[in-house]
């Protein structure tokens, strides 16, 4: 990514009084959690930042001179063309949100979407990894990559010893969009963060099965947090352009990169919930708390149960082993190397593992912060039969 910011370094302005946070800085003020009024029109966006002391940085994306290369570019032109009418958001600075069937995507995410909409054929038994950013996405992707590949690698040859989980099972808005036919017909695994009612119509045609992760909100917020600072350049004062204040009060609006979040947990769970056969529902912290549990649960979901024989074999605990955040982060594909490499949201492979812990927020923002996106949370998800308080 570094190049991409060369022109910017010289661009960025001097900080104009943003709040400043240093790590494990707790926000105390009360003003900075207080809800907010509804979402502001586009043409107010920018006078609002700079009113609010945000720096003019220029978009990231604008900042990279011919990204998205690898795809043709009629479609990308036409797809940008059609998100240049919808309503759009500059708050997380990196790339614009634009808003599509009541979710917010960054451009890019979009772009893929609408191409997966319009193009996407899933394979016949495709199993669809469904998450919102940043709720354990990679660790879903490695555990049904080694659940579904178990019978056909030994434990010394799974791909994922050498390979990324995110270069292991294909993205559908990023990779399968693009290359819908360049896919591992024996891999019948897919990802997306797309929410459910937006799912292109040939996933559910084909009856494809769905696996969806969630997490607690308030790791999620800060592991996208820390994910969107990454992508600014170093050596600025980042606080000038994400901050944790602005960053938590957009989250609570419902405006993220495919927020709003509880919609996209409510889309799966009611899915669930209809449907248990064809859509299986999972909590990072319960796979956290009992992970060999919900191994087990995943595998029979998915279609491929563990064997008497394999439990006593060990191996539902071998391919936890495999799969936990310490093992794979300190595997040298997941040291090194970048996924996507083409793409305006090149991610390090080192940026998926960052400390893969539950309650992490407590070190970034205070109880009562805390306590008021639970109950936004809880708000929106009463009545539905699901909770996260409850867990
Ligand atoms: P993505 O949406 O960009 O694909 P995703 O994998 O969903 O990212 O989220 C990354 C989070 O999952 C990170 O959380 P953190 O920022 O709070 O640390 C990352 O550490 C965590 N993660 C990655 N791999 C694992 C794993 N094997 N076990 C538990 N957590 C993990």
């Amino acid at each position: 990514m570094d190049l991409v910011y060369g022109k910017m370094l010289n661009a960025v302005p001097t900080s104009v009084g943003t709040p400043q946070f240093s790590k494990n800085t707790k926000v105390t003020s009360p003003m900075l959690i207080s809800r907010r009024s509804p979402t502001p029109r586009v043409s107010k966006i920018l006078p609002l930042r700079q009113a609010r002391g945000y720096n003019a940085l220029p978009l990231v994306h604008e900042a990279r001179e011919g990204g998205e290369k690898d795809a043709p570019l009629t479609q990308q032109d036409k797809y940008k063309e059609i998100m240049s009418s919808f309503p759009r958001r500059d708050d997380w600075v990196v790339q614009p949100l634009y808003q599509y069937q009541g979710f917010w995507y960054f451009q890019v995410y979009l772009v893929g979407l609408l191409a997966a909409q319009e193009n996407f054929r899933p394979q016949p038994y495709d199993i669809v990894l469904c998450t919102y950013p940043k709720s354990g996405t990679t660790w879903l992707k490695a555990l049904a990559y080694a659940i579904v590949t178990r019978s056909r690698f030994s434990d010394f040859e799974n791909p994922l010893l050498t390979k990324a989980p995110h270069d292991c099972v294909p993205f559908l808005e990023i990779d399968a969009a693009r290359n819908v036919c360049n896919r591992d017909q024996e891999i019948p695994l897919v990802a997306t963060h797309i929410p459910y009612n937006s799912l292109p119509t040939s996933i559910s045609e084909s009856g494809c099965k769905l696996v969806y992760l969630c997490r607690d909100p308030k790791d999620v917020l800060m592991s996208m947090w820390h994910f969107l600072r990454g992508k600014l350049p170093e050596g600025i004062d980042k606080d000038a352009y994400i901050n944790l204040n602005h960053s938590f009060e957009i989250f609570c609006e419902g405006i993220s990169g495919n927020g709003p979040y509880w919609d996209h947990v409510l889309g799966y769970w009611k899915a669930s919930v209809k449907s248990p056969e064809e859509v299986l529902f999972l909590v990072y912290e319960d796979l956290k708390k009992d992970t060999v549990f919900n191994v087990k649960k995943l595998a029979e979901f998915m279609g491929y149960p563990f064997t008497p024989e394999e439990e006593r074999r060990g191996v539902v605990q071998h391919i936890v082993d495999l799969c936990s955040f310490d093992s794979l982060r300190n595997l040298k594909a997941n040291k090194s190397g970048v996924y996507s490499p083409d793409s305006p949201f090149t991610v390090q492979n080192t940026e998926f593992f960052r400390k893969g812990i539950t309650g992490d927020w407590k070190n970034y923002f205070n109880e009562e912060m805390g306590a008021h996106l639970d109950q936004i949370i809880e708000e929106k998800l009463s009545g539905s039969g699901f909770s996260f308080l409850s867990r």
